[in-house]
């Protein structure tokens, strides 16, 4: 089903929340990525709020849809759609990456509503691929959603799990790449160029999907495709900008991993706008 255009707007508003508290939670622990987090703001929002059949009053529900966050620095944006979802209690993100949170700078499993650890960039396709199997074996309808960096595929495991599962025909997992061009240190086009990203994946015998990764009603109709596709997995490549919502850190690597001064985090609260 189409997403309505009253739901579009509650998303839209609910992404300029998570866009906020995800700034003010980085900047209070002086400590984390901004960049990447807004960046796949509307990614997460619409996968957790909109399309997920996840419930946190079954966190182990076996049916569930997973989701492996393989750019696990974005984990703050993960944080605020967990909270929203009730896997975590309300203000909880005041506590990211303190001693003892379980709110870590890298999202881990013991968390609630966490399905997979992160950190080392590159590993989250092949586990979520791992998910894919084991749920089709023991005859499940759940999806896996992966979302990779485009910094991220540099890394050759990455390419290890592109080419196999499409092998094992996966049609319930679904990657989603946040492509915004930048990663830790420069461009990806400086770094390491990815070339023909679209092309590679479907060389790799992939579905591919493009869509404007901060267009809410674009994201669902991917995702939708991608749950429509059978006999193969789907990348859905969804364009962003790296800090997206905030006009002096869009596109730039310096905002990668930040600590956010007091003056720079009021003036992005500024620009964001919405409810203090
Ligand atoms: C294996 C590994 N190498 C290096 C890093 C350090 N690192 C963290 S984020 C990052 C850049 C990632 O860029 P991208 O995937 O494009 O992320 P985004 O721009 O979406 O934040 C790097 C190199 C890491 N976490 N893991």
């Amino acid at each position: 089903m189409p997403i309505t255009a009253q739901r579009t707007a509650e998303l839209k508003t609910l992404c300029r929340r998570f866009r906020r508290e995800a700034l003010e939670a980085v900047a209070a622990i002086q400590s984390g990525h901004p960049g990447g987090s807004l960046s796949v703001c509307e990614i997460l929002t619409v996968l957790y709020q909109e399309r997920m059949r996840v419930d946190a009053s079954r966190p182990d529900d076996p049916d569930r849809d997973r989701l492996v966050l393989s750019k696990g620095h974005a984990a703050p944006m993960l944080y605020c759609n967990l909270i929203e979802k009730g896997f975590l209690p309300k203000g909880s993100l005041s506590t990211l990456r303190r001693i003892d949170s379980q709110l870590q700078g890298h999202a881990c499993i013991h968390t609630p509503g966490v399905d997979m650890s992160a950190g080392p960039l590159g590993i989250g396709l092949a586990a979520a691929q791992g998910m894919a199997m084991g749920l089709r074996l023991n005859g499940s309808a759940a999806r896996v959603y992966c979302v990779l960096g485009d910094g991220e595929t540099e890394e050759g495991a990455v390419w290890e799990a592109a080419t196999s599962a499409p092998k094992f025909a996966l049609d319930n997992l679904c990657a989603i790449l946040d492509y915004n061009k930048v990663q830790l240190d420069g461009t990806t086009d400086e770094v390491m160029p990815l070339r023909d990203m679209p092309g590679k994946w479907t060389a790799f015998g992939w579905n591919v999907l493009r869509c404007d990764g901060h267009d809410i009603p674009a994201l669902t109709e991917a995702l939708d495709a991608a749950e429509r596709c059978k006999g193969k997995p789907t990348i859905i490549i969804a364009d962003t900008i790296k800090g997206k919502g905030v006009s002096f850190m869009e596109g730039k690597a310096a905002w990668h991993g930040k600590a956010i001064s007091p003056e720079d985090l009021e003036r992005a609260l500024q620009e964001l706008g919405g409810d203090k």
